[in-house]
């Protein structure tokens, strides 16, 4: 806040309000501007969401836009240098080098990795698709599979598509249990909604109480009525006997309004038997009273809800916890019900929304098998985990050349220092970044993209999650400068480059095709509202100069939000929303609370909510084996603080500076028996690496447990971050094994990591 008093001096011209993209809370902003210049960034009192509340972070998209690092111009590598070359040399290099490796090793060599920023960003929400699909290669990765595949596998499997993830009902909950998730840092996940801290206070001022299970006692934790030191990774185990526990307790209640639309109740009741409190407290770490206790708490509450993040998706057991959580709220009366765990009803059209409600084809893994592991697929994708293997491996179909959108997985992913060593092999690598960072120096192209100010925004991947039914449109705070692409018009010139359509192709010309192949789809649909219209007609209504002469990713938008469930329906109902109609609406429309969705959200071939999918039965063995788990081995967990965002938001000076953040948390016990003292120097070792941190003694900790938040290690040569190599830190991520992955979901494991903490003497 300090920057705010200076900038204040400079007077506004104008007041832009705009939705901030930096994590899932998505807060309404206020920017004021003066001309080319951003003098003041503050929560939008209007928003209809977020009411005023941002975070620290929201403010710095000044400095970021300011940031002398970001890169305004392309760089591509000559002699093992980065040099700033103009846009048409950039693509020159990019068709040259896409061609050789065509020509070389063919399209199943290139590799693409799509980062978490992604999800935030409308071009890369509307045009990495196209991307994907031109370059035509199975070898598909992204930061999903470090993150929340395992929750989308559950619900797919349970409720039918990898979108049908049920959220917690914060704002009409009076009973909380919240397990591996710290909004306090978060700002809340896979659970859309701003000042999650402040809703979370005002469920206990309303009289409600949460619990939160975590190894760490977080702010979150700190917050909240009772914290359960859990033992990292065994979330699955503590769900599993807390279901148990609700059927010995005779209070399973699926609640009337599931009556007729569950399978699979009986088995779950079944497999999960033998889980009992006592069963698994060893391991857990947490008693079994205390399970038992708070089993029946879920039934008795008035209004309760379980919800899992972080800490149960990126563990071993991640899709099985995952589904244990949607289990746990079903079997106590909770799930689709107000103030319980309710599915989402997105405005613009998504997969919870189309086709025919309450039954659909379902969703499955393995339609593929990765080339060295025969690892299956999940959502279209490879575990980010198969990357350096896919890499290194020789024979057909290896990667020789890698397309990185917003991503830095020589930091986010496991193994990271086998990673930096594969990517650094590769014939040919282009990124779109917007820094020269650990990952994009091995890229022989970097393409920039522009300023989150410079582009409209829509949060259509996280309003599939929101917890009211939102819709905000963001127009461009500034026009871009000439000749600069926008990042939609960057992707879908790749596209056309890489499919072979030479460096003039026109992003247009892709964009027409991508709307039209779109509209095509929509209007064959017998259930959407524009079922048998001709597709011109619908091109025209979208392009037209009277709808504002839509192009890119606003077109695509226009289009979903009108055949979306509170849409224009292209006439059928003139007042909905469209991108002409949120044009007006600059704070937002709130179209209210979640209201319950089944049967018809469902999308199971069955018209039925699967509570006891056969993958997740099949693979209880492991869990059972898991109950001869050693509870006295050191593991190592992560953290996230709420100054930093993954791995890149380091170069902001404002959120890096105090005191350091990347130290080794320690138990006090643990310090004193391995002579570590505050502060000091500590060496942990994994199966795969090495690292040394500075020590944090803190009691709040679980005893056997470490915890390093992930994100730094910002010291590795060839970058262009004054800022964030002076404040470097260690990288988690070398520490963590591509081996050890969820095998239901392919997603890595992050957490529960099996460590040696040593002194390190100076
Ligand atoms: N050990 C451990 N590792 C973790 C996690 C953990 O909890 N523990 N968390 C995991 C999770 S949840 C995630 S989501 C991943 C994130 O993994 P990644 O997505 O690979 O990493 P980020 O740090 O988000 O990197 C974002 C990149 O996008 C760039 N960028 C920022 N804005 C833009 C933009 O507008 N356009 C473009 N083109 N690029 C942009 C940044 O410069 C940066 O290079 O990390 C994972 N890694
Ligand atoms: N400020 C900030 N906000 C962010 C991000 C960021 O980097 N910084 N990243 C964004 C992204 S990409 C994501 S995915 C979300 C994630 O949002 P959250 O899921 O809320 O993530 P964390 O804050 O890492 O909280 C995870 C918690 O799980 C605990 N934990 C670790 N292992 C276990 C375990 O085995 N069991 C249990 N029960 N708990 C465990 C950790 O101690 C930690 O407190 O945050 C988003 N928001
Ligand atoms: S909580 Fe998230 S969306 Fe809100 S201001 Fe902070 S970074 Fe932006
Ligand atoms: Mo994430």
């Amino acid at each position: 806040m300090t920057d705010m008093g200076q900038s204040d001096t400079v007077k506004a011209d104008r007041v832009v309000v705009r939705t901030c993209p930096l994590c899932e809370a998505g807060c309404g902003l206020e920017i004021s501007v003066r001309d080319t210049t951003v003098v003041r960034i503050r929560g939008d009192m209007n928003d209809v969401f977020s009411k005023g509340y941002i975070c620290p972070k929201g403010s710095t998209l000044k400095q970021l836009h300011e940031d002398p690092d970001r890169l305004r111009q392309p760089l591509v590598k000559r002699d093992g240098k980065h040099v700033e070359v103009s846009w048409e040399e950039a693509w020159e290099h990019v068709e040259r080098g896409f061609t050789q490796v065509i020509a070389d090793h063919g399209r199943e060599s290139i590799g693409a990795y799509l980062g978490n920023p992604g999800a935030h960003n409308l071009s890369a929400m509307t045009f990495n698709r196209v991307l994907l699909t031109a370059i035509g290669s199975r070898q598909r990765f992204s930061a999903s599979s470090v993150d929340q595949v395992p929750k989308q596998v559950s619900a797919g499997f349970m409720f039918g598509t990898a979108i049908s993830v049920p959220v917690p009902d914060l704002d009409r909950c009076d009973y909380l249990l919240m397990l591996g998730a710290n909004p306090y840092a978060s700002n809340g996940s896979l659970a859309t909604a701003p000042d999650w801290p402040g809703r979370l206070e005002a469920l206990r001022a309303r009289g409600g109480r949460i619990i939160v299970v975590d190894p760490r006692r977080s702010r979150t934790a700190e917050s909240a009525d009772e914290w359960l030191a859990i033992r990292p990774g065994t979330d699955a185990l503590l769900l599993a006997a807390m279901v148990t526990a609700v059927f010995e307790a005779q209070r399973a209640q699926l609640g009337d309004h599931l009556a007729g639309h569950v399978n699979g109740l009986a088995e779950v009741q079944e497999a999960l038997a033998e889980f009992t409190p006592e069963a698994v407290a060893r391991v857990v770490g947490i008693d079994a009273v205390t399970i038992r206790r708070i089993a029946v708490e879920l039934c008795d509450a008035q209004r309760a809800a379980v919800y899992g993040r972080i800490g149960t998706t990126t563990v071993s057991f991640g899709t099985t916890a995952s589904w244990l959580v949607d289990v746990l709220n079903a079997v106590t009366g909770n799930l689709d019900i107000v103030g319980g765990a309710m599915f989402p009803l997105p405005v613009a059209s998504g997969p919870t929304t189309r086709g025919k409600p309450g039954v659909g084809k379902g969703f499955r893994t393995g339609r593929g098998k990765s080339r060295v592991r025969n690892f299956p697929e999940a959502l279209g994708e490879f575990p980010a985990a198969l990357m350096a293997e896919e890499i290194d491996t020789p024979g057909p179909g290896q990667i020789r050349a890698m397309v990185v959108v917003g991503g830095n997985p020589v930091l986010s992913t496991p193994n990271s220092e086998q990673l930096d060593k594969s990517f650094a092999s590769l014939d040919f690598m282009v990124s779109v970044d917007i820094y020269l960072n650990e990952t994009s120096r091995h890229a022989d192209v970097i393409l920039p993209a522009p300023s989150s100010l410079y582009r409209s925004h829509y949060d259509l991947a996280l309003l599939n999650f929101a917890l009211r039914s939102v819709a905000n449109y963001s127009p461009p705070v500034f026009d871009l400068p000439p000749g600069v692409p926008d990042e939609w018009e960057i992707l879908a010139k790749l596209a056309g480059i890489v499919q072979g359509l030479g460096t003039n192709v026109d992003p247009d010309t892709i964009d027409d095709i991508s709307i039209r192949s779109l509209i095509e789809s929509t209007v064959r649909d017998d259930t959407s509202v524009i079922a048998g219209r001709n597709p011109d007609e619908i091109y025209q209504a979208l392009s037209s100069p009277e709808n504002g002469s839509l192009r890119g990713p606003d077109r695509i938008l226009d289009l979903l939000l009108r055949i979306g469930p509170f849409g224009e329906g292209f006439g059928a109902n003139p007042a909905g929303a469209s991108v002409a109609m949120l044009k007006q609406h600059p704070h937002g429309v709130d179209y209210g609370a979640l209201i319950p969705r089944i049967p018809e959200v469902l999308r199971t071939p069955s018209g039925k909510i699967e509570l006891a999918p056969a993958e997740l039965i099949a693979d209880l063995p492991r869990l059972r084996a898991s109950l001869s788990a050693d509870p006295d081995a050191m593991l190592l967990v992560g953290r996230r603080h709420l100054r930093s965002n993954n791995s890149w938001m380091h170069n902001i000076r404002v959120l890096v500076k105090g005191k350091p953040r990347c130290t080794l948390q320690i138990h006090p016990d643990d310090a004193a028996r391995l002579g570590v003292v505050n502060g000091g120097a500590v060496r942990v070792t994994s199966r795969v690496g090495s690292v040394i941190a500075p020590a944090e003694i803190t009691d709040a900790i679980r005893p056997r447990v470490v915890s390093l938040p992930h994100g730094w290690g910002h010291n590795l040569p060839d970058t262009r971050q004054s800022v964030a190599h002076e404040f470097a830190g260690v990288n988690s991520n070398v520490l963590t094994d591509h081996e050890a992955i969820d095998p239901l979901s392919g997603n890595a494991v992050l957490n529960g990591i099996p460590v040696a903490v040593t002194a390190e003497s100076v």
